[in-house]
């Protein structure tokens, strides 16, 4: 068989003290991290459509890649050697998943029942490389954005018409997520929003996207798809108002349509900080109403406006992530998904490994600082000491409901000004920092 990384062997541990670019530092898939191995807590999937498929065009310029796996000379010849490729790739980075589109994985046909066939065929190749290697998919989605017919959106498209062909799409990625054993089905909102108000009736549009996924619930239920169904949120880009704007706004949306239940939501990092928040944040939501699916591993760049999609390096920032992540009892059936893509310079097959290999390095270290700071319990003592009189005498039953505007006033003219303590945050930091 054609081998497509002919220089790269299985990635293997070496240790901090490595000077094998081609070694992981830190990440030991085997190392135990409290109740579990690195590899169960972390849960890695490659992205398909980043790895393999992006050229590293910029709207300066058109692709530079010059991808191995991109040269057949049909479109289905392609779709073969890219998943030869990803099975390869990520068989010696030694990742457990990946994740993909169904434009990613095979390519749209001259017709709709073209299009069926072409991913029907490689979602059988790809059950046997998955049997081969004991590689997993971790998610499945439908490209619902690329294509003309889409420009006005997908479901939320002024013409039903358009949302039919949306509707044939997720209901065949639906299906090859679960041929495949998909853990999760991912709805990122492509072009669902709009650039402006003057030819949009948000309410419609709204109420379009609510029975889409309807529609694609009781379609999954009915088929016996067991995976968890996501959705992804992002402020903006493509369009200028996405309707899934962040973490909190999704939670409000799935309540208003009744689709509570039927979702959690992948939390990806550059878009919690293209919406203006930390990617803590909006992991914080999503946990705090025990939401967290999933999460779409990388990194903006804060002198940029724009989805940079960078591989995630920051130490402190995943530090953080980890920490919420591993109080809110972990990943579940969701992962780490690289959505990330090596720099438009970055021209070899090589740099698609030091990429992966560094953000598995960062979120490894990211974990055993995270697990060490639980252990260390300073930061928690401090957070329950901060609220501990809402677990006591008055604030426990205002809580309960057995408090009134009057009692509470009581309260205060009896008690007086109260002593106001210090957030403490600089110490708090120190305390982050010492452990990374
Ligand atoms: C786009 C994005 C997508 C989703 C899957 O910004 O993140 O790749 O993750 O459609
Ligand atoms: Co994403």
């Amino acid at each position: 068989m054609h081998e497509y990384f002919p220089g790269v062997k299985k990635i293997e541990f070496e240790g901090k003290d490595s000077k094998n670019p081609l070694a992981f530092s830190y990440y030991n898939a085997k190392q135990i991290v409290g109740d579990k191995t690195m590899e169960e807590h972390l849960r890695f999937a490659v992205a398909y459509w980043h790895t393999f498929k992006s050229t590293g065009s910029d709207p300066f310029g058109s692709g530079v890649f010059e991808r191995p796996w991109n040269k057949a000379r049909t479109p289905m010849a392609i779709a073969k050697d890219t998943l030869a490729a990803n099975f390869e790739f990520i068989t010696k980075l030694g990742v457990p998943y990946y994740c993909f589109h169904d434009r990613d994985l095979a390519p749209e046909g001259a017709t709709f029942s073209e299009s069926i066939k072409n991913l029907q065929v490689i979602t059988e190749l790809a059950k046997d490389y998955q049997e081969n290697t004991g590689k997993k998919l971790l998610w499945g989605t439908a490209n619902l954005f690329s294509h003309r017919r889409y420009v006005h959106g997908a479901a939320t498209n002024p013409d039903p018409h358009v949302t039919a062909c949306a509707a044939l799409q997720v209901r065949h990625a639906i299906d090859a997520t679960k041929e495949l054993g998909g853990e999760n089905y991912v709805f990122w909102g492509g072009r669902e929003g709009y650039e402006t108000l003057l030819n949009t009736e948000m309410k419609r549009e709204r109420e379009q996207l609510a029975a889409f996924l309807h529609l694609c619930v009781d379609y999954a239920r009915r088929i016996g798809f067991s995976g968890q169904f996501l959705i992804e949120p992002k402020p903006h880009e493509p369009t200028k108002h996405q309707y899934d704007f962040d973490s909190a706004t999704v939670l409000g949306f799935l309540r208003e349509f009744d689709l509570y239940d039927a979702f959690k939501i992948n939390v990806e990092a550059n878009h919690a900080t293209l919406a203006g928040h930390s990617f803590e944040h909006d992991l914080a939501v999503c946990s705090s109403a025990g939401k967290l699916g999933s999460i779409d591993a990388n990194m903006g760049d804060a002198c940029l406006g724009w989805d940079t999609d960078q591989f995630p390096t920051d130490i402190n920032t995943m530090t953080r992530a980890m920490l919420l992540v591993l109080e809110g009892g972990g990943l579940g059936r969701g992962g780490l998904n690289f959505d990330a893509k090596v720099r438009r310079p970055s021209l070899d097959t090589a740099d698609l490994f030091y990429a992966h290999i560094g953000g598995m390095d960062t979120f490894a270290r990211a974990l055993l600082s995270a697990r060490a700071i639980i252990e260390d319990g300073r930061l928690s003592e401090f957070r329950q000491q901060r609220y501990s009189g809402w677990d006591r005498d008055f604030g426990k039953s205002m809580l309960a409901g057995k408090e009134s505007l009057e009692s509470m006033e009581a309260k205060a003219l009896e008690r007086g000004e109260p002593e106001i303590p210090s957030g403490r945050q600089e110490m708090l930091e120190n305390i982050i920092i010492s452990y990374i």
